[in-house]
């Protein structure tokens, strides 16, 4: 066969073959995915590009948050822009500063939960909205949710109905939410149990066997890399249990969600796979996610194969 054919054809089924990063017609980091009736749902952060004026040039740089879904993990998509800085009543309409967000759905209504610094005051509160179908319209909240400042909103619903708001400042504090979802009804914890040196930010907690998975992304020599800790209890104490995943050269974050879908679980991350010489425009991707039978997780390797359900 002509060698020019050759090259062409497997150029061809590395791009068939290869489905991350999954979000493609925008930057997309820190992702949620949560699986809603028989649908995937992904609430990531939207970076964009800072320019003199609008954001702070070198730095993340987010105004809003789209929605996604899918059904079979190829194919996603894009819903819109569901909340923006200029949206909600509370936040700072020039701040840019949109992290990464989470969502869940109690009694037909889905929460948005997101961190955003306020019009007045310094740093991070987290706000929520509410809406009664997963991609919205979204009704954010008159103001912050009080006693919760930080980012990394992670919302948790434990079997026997009683949800929790997970955030980081620091350290992770964890507190029990109302039925309403939008007031705390306890004094919030410091999640004492993880490492003390080096950044970690992002907690993502979910429940499997009885065992609270606490996730997070933490920086133990260069740069973030995502580790586990595990629990009988979902506000600890906590047992650090592992590394997830190791650093992705080339990208100073990563963030992450576990998920299961159709039997099958998965590790949803994020990297810079479209800027690589600028880490603050990052992109979503998805990779297979095993447990070892005494319930540890193996550490995911990063792929650009990445996932999806073929017929
Ligand atoms: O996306 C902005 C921040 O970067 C997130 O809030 C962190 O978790 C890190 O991914």
């Amino acid at each position: 066969m002509h060698s020019g054919l050759l090259l062409g054809l497997s150029a061809l089924s590395i791009q068939a073959s290869a489905q991350n990063p999954i979000i493609r017609n925008q930057f997309s980091a820190d992702p949620t995915a949560r699986v809603f009736g028989n649908k995937i749902y992904l609430f990531p952060s939207h970076d964009i590009l800072a320019t003199p004026g609008k954001g702070r040039v070198g730095w993340f740089c987010m105004e809003d948050y789209h929605v996604f879904s899918s059904s079979n993990l190829i194919d996603w998509d894009d819903h819109g822009t569901v909340v923006s800085q200029t949206s909600v009543p509370w936040t700072d309409p020039a701040g840019y500063s949109m992290w990464a967000p989470d969502c869940i759905a109690r009694k037909g209504k889905y929460y948005f939960y997101f961190p955003a610094g306020a019009k007045t005051g310094r740093g991070f509160n987290i706000g929520v909205a509410v809406a009664s179908k997963p991609e919205g319209p979204y009704a954010p909240e008159p103001a912050p949710i009080k006693d919760a400042r930080g980012i990394d909103p992670n919302v948790f619903i434990d079997r026997d109905g009683q949800a929790y708001l997970y955030w980081a400042g620091g350290n992770f504090y964890g507190a029990k939410l109302k039925e309403n979802m939008v007031d705390l009804d306890s004094k919030p914890v410091l999640l004492k149990e993880f490492p003390e040196k080096g950044l970690k930010e992002g907690p993502f907690l979910f429940e499997r066997n009885g065992t609270y998975y606490m996730t997070y992304p933490h920086v133990a020599n260069t740069t973030e890399r995502l580790e586990y800790a595990m629990s009988k209890s979902p506000l600890g104490p906590f047992k650090v249990a592992g590394v997830l995943m190791d650093e992705i050269p080339g990208c100073w974050t990563n963030h992450q969600s576990v998920v299961q879908y159709r039997n099958q679980w998965y590790l949803f991350y994020h990297h810079n796979d479209y800027s690589p010489d600028f880490d603050k425009a990052r992109s979503v991707r998805a990779d297979y996610l095993t447990f070892n039978a005494d319930g540890t997780i193996q550490k995911v390797i990063p792929t650009l194969r990445g996932v999806g359900i073929m017929p």
